[in-house]
């Protein structure tokens, strides 16, 4: 379904959320579009590029609306290599301290892209977006997501200090193809080093304004409620509003539960710093987090994309525990356990991430 690979794990039919095994993910540095992991709250618009229209407005001199032409051939196209990962990424990781409502999602709801289109602040400059600093930048879209309360169209903002950043693109491509429209097609936004969810898929609006959107996305889902709160009173606004990802790192391959022969053994998986931090470092302890190796970290370091680690080891036949965690460029490790982080909505599991396997 949706030009993706048969081993997807589907969370849901519809709308379409499925993720990638680790080890389909560990494949790429850049992750294959059939591989790309999907999160979609309504059903999946269909808009053909030449009926697309985005339309500015707000606190801008000149709103204006722009086809996909428009943008084609009044701004400068950039590419990027960057990571989206969603706040319920390893969310399965916290079900298993207490139980969630809400897909169940594994180590597959992040993915690294090559996105190509234009620089969301060229788009701003040329309506003449006013420049208060405590502006915010909403994005809307025409997908309907049942799910929120009241069922509205997906939307959320971002503070216009990171809408007017180099890296917050307008895109129409993906690996040098025409963005598929289950992730956003005809145009999507995408804002690296933000929770997947302010990557507004099939944007139709941007609205310049002096207050966070009030949609439900951005009042009330991902938020990071007390543990002791009822999601069924939570009202909006309640809990602490998620912008930036988190530091993180995952075992990709082998997965949790595996069987493998003894002798050498490759681990692998990846790190993704926050907050346009760096990795340092990423440890990897065979005995539960007592002693640690450095793993061996891919070269290119970007502030935007998930840097790849491996370690060889040599693995003893009998039950082998991997443990991983990952340190940033200002010495900020990952929290250990998943029950420190345990919260209602299941957001931003970034405990060090464990795979337990045979070794025969
Ligand atoms: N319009 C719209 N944009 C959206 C969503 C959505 O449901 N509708 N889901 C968001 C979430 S929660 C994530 S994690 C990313 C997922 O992008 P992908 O499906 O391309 O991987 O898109 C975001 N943008
Ligand atoms: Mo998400």
């Amino acid at each position: 379904m949706w030009g993706k690979r048969e081993d997807m794990l589907v969370h849901e039919d519809s709308p379409y959320n499925a993720e990638p095994a680790g080890s389909a993910l560990v494949e790429g540095e850049v992750t294959a579009l059939d591989t790309f992991y999907c999160r979609n709250h309504g059903e999946i618009p269909d808009i053909p590029g030449e009926q697309w229209r985005l339309s500015v407005t707000g606190l801008v001199d000149h709103g204006q609306d722009f086809t996909l032409s428009d943008l084609e051939s009044r701004f400068e196209t950039h590419g990027l290599v960057a990571t989206l990962q969603c706040a319920g990424n390893r969310r399965a990781g916290l079900i298993a301290v207490r139980d969630i409502p809400g897909e169940p999602w594994e180590s597959g709801a992040t993915s690294t892209a090559e996105w190509r289109g234009v620089r969301l602040s060229d788009v701003l400059e040329a309506c003449g977006v006013h420049t208060a600093r405590s502006l915010h930048v909403e994005f809307t879209a025409p997908d309907v997501a049942d799910e929120a309360t009241p069922p509205q169209q997906y939307g959320s903002s971002i503070p216009l200090s990171k809408a007017l950043s180099d890296e917050v693109l307008l895109v129409w491509e993906m690996n040098s193809e025409p963005l598929p429209r289950v992730h956003g097609g005809p145009v999507r936004v995408v804002v690296p080093g933000y929770i997947g969810a302010r990557s507004v898929k099939w944007i139709t609006g941007i609205n310049v304004q002096d207050h966070p959107s009030d949609n439900y996305f951005q009042t009330t889902a991902y938020h990071i409620l007390p543990a002791d709160a009822d999601l069924h009173t939570a009202r909006p606004g309640d809990g602490i509003p998620l912008s930036t990802v988190a530091l993180n790192c995952d075992i990709l391959d082998p997965s949790d539960g595996a069987t493998v022969s003894s002798g050498p053994l490759t681990i692998r998986g990846y790190a993704l710093a926050g907050d346009g931090r760096g990795i340092a470092r990423v440890d990897v302890s065979l005995d539960g987090g007592h002693a640690w190796a450095q793993a061996e970290l891919d070269a290119g370091q970007s502030p935007w994309h998930w840097r790849r680690w491996s370690l060889a080891v040599d693995a003893k036949p009998g039950p082998l525990t991997i443990t991983a965690r990952a340190w940033d460029t200002t010495a900020a490790v990952q929290p250990e356990s998943a029950a420190q982080l345990w919260n209602p909505h299941g957001y931003v599991n970034n405990s060090w991430p464990t795979a337990n396997l045979t070794v025969t």
